[in-house]
């Protein structure tokens, strides 16, 4: 069969979605109707909704056929399920499976202009010029995307709700919002609406102020009007005191006190209230040595465990900065047990090579999830990688990562491998060359990106703004606390109990392990850490010869994938070889630079001469 790779990874139903249904199970008839024929599947398959089932699933042989039987959102997933287990050669029955995550979520961060924040894969899909602007034909294909690794809600504008244009529950924009939810629920896809903290002075009142009774009267009336709209809305997404948005912390109120009033009025209509915690002091003196970034969500919230209502989530990203290559889990996931959170993953690749080079997150989630053990969020979330480009991530080969979301997300922990090959075999046929190249491109690719940029857990090396590129002190100088603190004695913060104390926030087990030089994972050291060029790393090299050596290999490897790639012609679909051949030599390119400047910054800092003589300047 004909594949075409723009379509990410269901060729077999081609461009074309039908449209005009209001049920899962309408849409998933007329889905099978196409997929099995294209697959050239000919026994009857049967769609029975089981009641009171919601997104379980299971498919079983009946006589002369199959027999897909699941709730009211399962018998879409059970659907996308048997034609994706077809389409790779493997056998469609399962046993049920339900999701262990009730939400599983896709953030956009879509600005009505049509700009998409820390997007890399063009344009809006929603919006453009200020208005709502969308291909619907093109929106469908997204509700299948997704719904075929069983993403259930979305949030189509940014967090940063900036300009009165972007206040999507405007009296002007609400029915274009429905127009949108209208168009997802046959995929069993609920919205969320990002909302400003500060939208009722927008909207006229002198306060946003949570306390004040005029306000909570205001959130309860905007709330009524938006579920008449939106019945089935999931709810609100909340971005508040970070990044220059305002919050509770205006008022003196805590954030608790801050979602009361708007989660109190979503109750009523069944909603719920998604509330980030990315706050920080982005206005930081450098002499302040007390003020550490890490620190900040879990002190903020910490303290208030048991106040949040019971509809609201606290979204919680992975680590405690911003999405850097590596950093330890946010202290801040081990934290409030009574609390309900979501972990925060980016597949859009903002500190991870801007969808230019390859970054698979696959295993840096199973990580995340392992070292969470006990504490894991039953909700998740993820910054979208989508946009208008034709192939929807830019880099053909990042909708692995937008798989791969889904079905970490249904099933939380997975088989890596297995999940990574049945996307290769969708996407690019089943080649057993292709797969193992790209098996291990993809399985490599996080350890790859990590080894030519910043190093043993440092982060921000990156070029300030667009966070593409090494820049090791382009953050240095800038109030947003994310401080290397390099001189000629040593480089790093030290965040023991005997410097900043941020390993306090730590379960006692992982305190300890971080806490001491001598135990804490060397790919952390330098989080953890200040540490002198000479110290020898657990390798038995030294910090120095280290950084030369990692990032010498890495940018050698970066070349050699490149040409394994080349190796590909013919075999994959000759759009995507010229896609990812681009991105490739750019990639290599960008691992030189930054091995050139990363290896002369620690070079000139230390005097420690490379031992292999290599690092000149
Ligand atoms: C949406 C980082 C990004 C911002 C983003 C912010 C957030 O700081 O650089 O673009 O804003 O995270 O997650 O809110």
């Amino acid at each position: 069969m004909k594949y075409d790779t723009r379509l990410c990874w269901l060729p077999f139903l081609g461009d074309t979605v039908k449209a005009g249904f209001t049920t899962c199970r309408e849409m998933a008839e007329a889905e099978l109707a196409i997929g099995l024929r294209n697959l050239g599947y000919e026994p009857p398959v049967c769609v029975l909704e089981t009641p009171g089932e919601d997104e379980g699933y299971e498919i079983q042989e009946t006589p002369g056929g199959l027999t897909i039987r699941g709730g009211t959102r399962g018998v879409l997933y059970g659907a996308y399920s048997l034609m994706m287990r077809l389409a790779a050669g493997q056998s469609p029955l399962t046993a049920w499976t339900a999701p262990c995550r009730s939400l599983r979520m896709l953030n956009h961060w879509d600005n009505m202009s049509g700009a998409v924040e820390r997007g890399y894969a063009g344009r809006s899909l929603f919006f453009d010029n200020g208005k709502f602007a969308y291909d619907s034909r093109r929106l469908l294909r997204y509700g299948r995307i997704l719904a075929s690794v069983g993403i259930n809600t979305v949030c189509i504008n940014n967090v940063n709700v900036e300009t009165p244009a972007d206040q999507l529950i405007t009296d002007e924009l609400l029915p274009e919002v429905r127009k949108v939810a209208d168009l997802l629920r046959p995929f069993g896809i609920r919205l969320l609406i990002a909302i400003d903290f500060a939208l009722p002075m927008t909207c006229g009142l002198t306060t946003a102020d949570p306390l004040d009774g005029s306000v909570r009267g205001w959130w309860e009336k905007q709330v009524a009007r938006v579920y008449a709209a939106i019945p089935d809305l999931c709810g609100f997404l909340v971005k508040a005191d970070s990044e220059f948005r305002p919050g509770p912390g205006l008022y003196c109120r805590n954030h608790a006190e801050g979602a009361r009033p708007i989660a109190r009025a979503l109750a009523a209509f069944g909603g719920t209230l998604v509330w980030r915690c990315f706050v920080y002091n982005c206005q930081q003196d450098w002499r302040d040595r007390q003020t550490d970034r890490p620190k900040a969500a879990y002190e903020t919230y910490a303290p208030l465990e048991g106040l949040f209502d019971e509809n609201v989530i606290l979204q919680v990203k992975y680590g405690p900065y911003d999405f850097q290559v590596r950093e330890p889990i946010s202290p801040l996931l081990y934290a409030m047990p009574a609390t309900k959170k979501a972990l925060e993953v980016q597949l859009t690749q903002e500190y991870t090579g801007h969808q230019i080079d390859l970054y698979y997150m696959l295993p840096q989630w199973q990580e995340i999830l392992s070292d969470l053990k006990g504490a894991e969020p039953r909700y998740i979330s993820a910054v979208s990688n989508l946009g208008n480009d034709a192939n929807w991530t830019g880099h053909d080969l990042a909708q692995a990562n937008l798989f791969a979301y889904g079905l970490f997300a249904w099933y939380a922990v997975v088989d890596t491998a297995a999940v990574t090959r049945w996307w290769i075999a969708l996407t690019f046929g089943e080649d057993p060359r292709v797969e193992d190249v790209l098996l291990d491109m993809l399985l490599a690719s996080r350890e790859l990106y990590e080894s030519y940029t910043a190093p043993l857990g440092l982060g921000w090396m990156v070029n300030p703004n667009g966070h593409y590129g090494p820049s090791p002190e382009g953050y240095e100088y800038s109030a947003w606390g994310t401080y290397l603190r390099a001189d000629r004695q040593g480089i790093g913060v030290d965040r023991s109990p005997s410097g900043t104390g941020f390993v306090l926030q730590y379960p006692p087990d992982k305190a300890a392990l971080y806490g001491d030089v001598k135990t804490c994972p060397e790919e952390l050291i330098l989080f953890f850490h200040r540490l002198s060029y000479t110290h020898t790393l657990p390798s038995g090299k030294t910090l120095a010869q280290h950084v030369y050596d990692t990032h010498f290999e890495g940018a050698r490897r970066a070349e050699a994938m490149a040409e394994r790639w080349n190796a590909l012609e013919g075999r994959v679909p000759a759009e995507a070889f010229d896609n990812v051949r681009a991105r490739f030599i750019l990639q290599a390119r960008n691992a030189r630079e930054w091995r050139d400047v990363v290896n002369a910054y620690f070079y000139r800092y230390s005097g420690v001469a490379d031992e292999k003589g290599r690092v000149l300047y």
